[in-house]
């Protein structure tokens, strides 16, 4: 397992993976840590306040997504699933997108995917890994890998989680992207469960390797460790722009909260384990690292603080303040072009709607 700061934040060199980072840049990776873990920890009060219908929590993987999202180019493109705020977070995407997503406000999803080169969250799981190599496809035939030109080389992120490697449609994607020799990265977050399904029971291997019987590189990388994930994400998404295949990462991590606020973890984990990953916390990890090189003085930690409470504040009024969506908004970007079916459905509903007001 591929990992740059040991547990107690001791920095390590990996001859495959050198890092080379300034002072600024690892106080920047701890400011998204920590403003990652707030985002999760406001939006999963809101739930609780009844403001979001469901969420996600990121808790315990933010050195994983953090890792992979500030490795990314501009150019490159994201497919995600439902748990990378992080990600998203890296990709300029304003979080209150995220939470009318999760408020049930924003039928279509919540940001406009050519905006931001990261497409919308997908609850069919493992489905955005065909979507990722469809859009890394299209990327090789318009001339976009290997070409040279740094700015215009693109690499495509496929972001998924342990179960979904169990699914017959990331497996499809497997074959396609080695076959077709496409520039995608699969990022595997593994976080041990896929709801209340252990890893161990859905692979008699360790999910890195399941790559090589597809034929291209495996690599496991400690998950709780932002600078593996950082070292390791950023070569395999240069690999994938110059031509040399895709690649399969396993962030090796764990989820620390429940699997959405629908789920009751106690049910079929216990808390020893939870406690044992507690101890491997990715944003302490990075804190006794960043405290040995004498890092974080008061005014640092005073800013991150500060721009913390901010965006807690923003993120709980920008949540309240949400507008109902007209529910006629249902029946937009279901395709690319109404169909007359649809356009009679909408029809109905609007008669219906319009029965409602007059009854008063
Ligand atoms: C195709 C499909 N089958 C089943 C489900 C129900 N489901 C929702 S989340 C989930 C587990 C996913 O686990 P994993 O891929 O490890 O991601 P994690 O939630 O741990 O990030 C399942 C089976 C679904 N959403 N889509």
């Amino acid at each position: 397992m591929i990992q740059l700061l040991d547990a107690d934040g001791v920095r390590r060199d990996h001859p495959d993976y050198p890092l080379s980072i300034s002072d600024g840049e690892l106080r920047e990776l701890y400011r998204d840590l920590v403003l990652v873990r707030r985002i999760d920890t406001e939006a999963t009060a809101l739930q609780r306040q009844g403001e979001l219908g469901l969420w996600a929590s990121l808790a315990g993987q933010e050195g994983a997504q953090i890792g992979a999202g500030r490795a990314l180019r501009s150019q490159d493109y994201v497919f995600p699933t439902y748990r990378e705020h992080g990600v998203a977070w890296c990709r300029d995407i304003d979080p209150v997108h995220i939470l009318e997503l999760f408020r049930g406000v924003s039928l279509a999803g919540g940001w406009d995917p050519s905006a931001h080169n990261m497409n919308l969250y997908t609850l069919v799981i493992g489905s955005q890994t065909l979507h990722s190599v469809g859009f890394a496809m299209g990327v090789v035939r318009d001339g976009m890998v290997g070409s040279g030109d740094t700015a215009a080389d693109t690499a495509v992120l496929a972001c998924f989680g342990d179960g979904a490697t169990s699914q017959g449609d990331t497996n499809e994607a497997f074959v396609w992207a080695a076959a077709s020799n496409l520039p995608v990265v699969f990022f595997c977050q593994n976080n041990q469960w896929a709801i209340s399904e252990p890893v161990e029971k859905q692979s008699r291997v360790p999910l890195y390797q399941r790559a090589a019987g597809f034929g291209f590189p495996g690599v496991r990388v400690d998950g709780n460790d932002v600078l593996a994930c950082l070292a390791v994400t950023r070569r395999a998404l240069d690999d994938a722009r110059s031509g040399q295949g895709p690649t399969l990462i396993e962030a090796y991590t764990y989820r620390m909260e429940a699997h959405t606020t629908s789920d009751d973890p106690t049910r079929y984990r216990n808390a020893d384990e939870v406690a044992r990953w507690a101890a491997r916390d990715p944003i302490d990890r990075l804190r006794k690292h960043l405290d040995s090189r004498g890092l974080l003085d008061a005014r640092f930690l005073d800013s991150v603080g500060e721009q913390s409470e901010q965006l807690a504040v923003r993120l709980r009024a920008a949540t309240r303040a949400m507008p109902e969506p007209d529910p006629l908004s249902a029946f937009d970007h279901v395709y690319a072009e109404q169909t007359a079916e649809l356009a009679q459905q909408r029809g109905q509903m609007r008669e219906f709607l319009d029965s409602l007001e007059e009854v008063g």
